[in-house]
């Protein structure tokens, strides 16, 4: 990791428990290309090092696990999820990973550090964890794959109130809705966490990452015409080339409410 992504990004080998820390909270943990990056390099260090189940948090005592993706990092007048871009490389690299991968989460989860937590195997809270999908607050045309986690993760009607209303889900409801698999009391979190890891770690990793790749190409597998994709491409690129999402990204940064006015 060069200098830059490892101020941002720590991490920590126990055994064959691979631990990845975010630690940019001046900007609230907000997934800058260094910090994506930095993910990147974790899960590729962590498979060269043999370890077999990996843990992505916070630093502890974090209010917000991650702001989600870095707003100044957005590009205007193309794609901002493009397939090769680092949000979505580093969503393809928690599911390619050949290990489970638990997020331990610690605060309050916003935009694609949602799609990036949804992403991760196992979702571990606290009371203090929320979760909130907001790309109509910038204006922003989510893409495809990125749907089809939240769909997977929380079904149809949720994913759909989530998307539109930009609403947290508090930990209580998001562990009702199965968005978490545990809701522990805070100062427990690490402890349990870890200990479920060890769990994972200590059965057969072939057979754990076999059984991951299934989950991840069934739950992939969305036939879809040609013309589909076109049709989504066509829709997506009307957004992002439109003055609302300029005007979102514009009035984040001002620090003011957006006016969007419909093109
Ligand atoms: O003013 P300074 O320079 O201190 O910077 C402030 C914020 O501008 C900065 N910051 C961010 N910078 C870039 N990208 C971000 N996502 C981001 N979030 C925060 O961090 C400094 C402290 O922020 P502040 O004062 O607001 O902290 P707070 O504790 O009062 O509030 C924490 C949050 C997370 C509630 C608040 O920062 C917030 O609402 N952030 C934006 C959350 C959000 O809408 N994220 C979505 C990003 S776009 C994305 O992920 C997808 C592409 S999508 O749009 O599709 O969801």
């Amino acid at each position: 990791m060069d200098a830059n992504t490892a101020s941002v990004v720590s991490t920590n080998i126990r055994g064959k428990i691979g631990i990845i820390t975010i630690c940019n909270q001046k900007k609230r943990n907000a997934l800058s290309k260094a910090v994506l990056d930095g993910i990147c390099l974790a899960l590729s260090e962590f498979e060269r090092s043999r370890v077999t189940v990996a843990v992505l948090r916070a630093e502890a005592g974090s209010q917000v696990w991650s702001a989600g993706h870095d707003i100044s990092e957005l590009p205007l007048h193309t794609d901002p999820l493009g397939f090769f871009d680092p949000l979505e490389a580093a969503l393809r690299a928690v599911q390619n990973f050949p290990g489970p991968v638990l997020a331990m989460v610690e605060g309050t989860v916003w935009g694609g550090a949602c799609d990036l937590a949804f992403t991760c195997d196992i979702l571990i809270g606290e009371p203090g964890s929320s979760f909130a999908i907001t790309p109509v607050k910038l204006g922003l045309p989510y893409n495809a794959s990125g749907i089809m986690h939240f769909i997977n993760r929380v079904g149809l009607n949720i994913a759909k109130e989530m998307f539109f209303t930009a609403d947290p889900i508090k930990a209580e409801r998001a562990l009702n809705l199965g968005i978490l698999n545990h809701l522990v009391p805070k100062p427990e979190l690490e402890s349990f966490t870890l200990a479920m890891a060890e769990r994972m770690a200590s059965h057969s990793a072939l057979s754990i990452s076999v059984i991951k790749e299934q989950f991840r190409l069934l739950t992939n597998a969305h036939a879809i015409t040609p013309e589909s994709f076109e049709m989504i491409q066509g829709m997506r690129r009307k957004v992002y080339l439109s003055h609302d999402y300029a005007e979102g990204i514009k009035a984040f940064m001002e620090k003011r409410a957006p006016v969007f006015e419909g093109n």
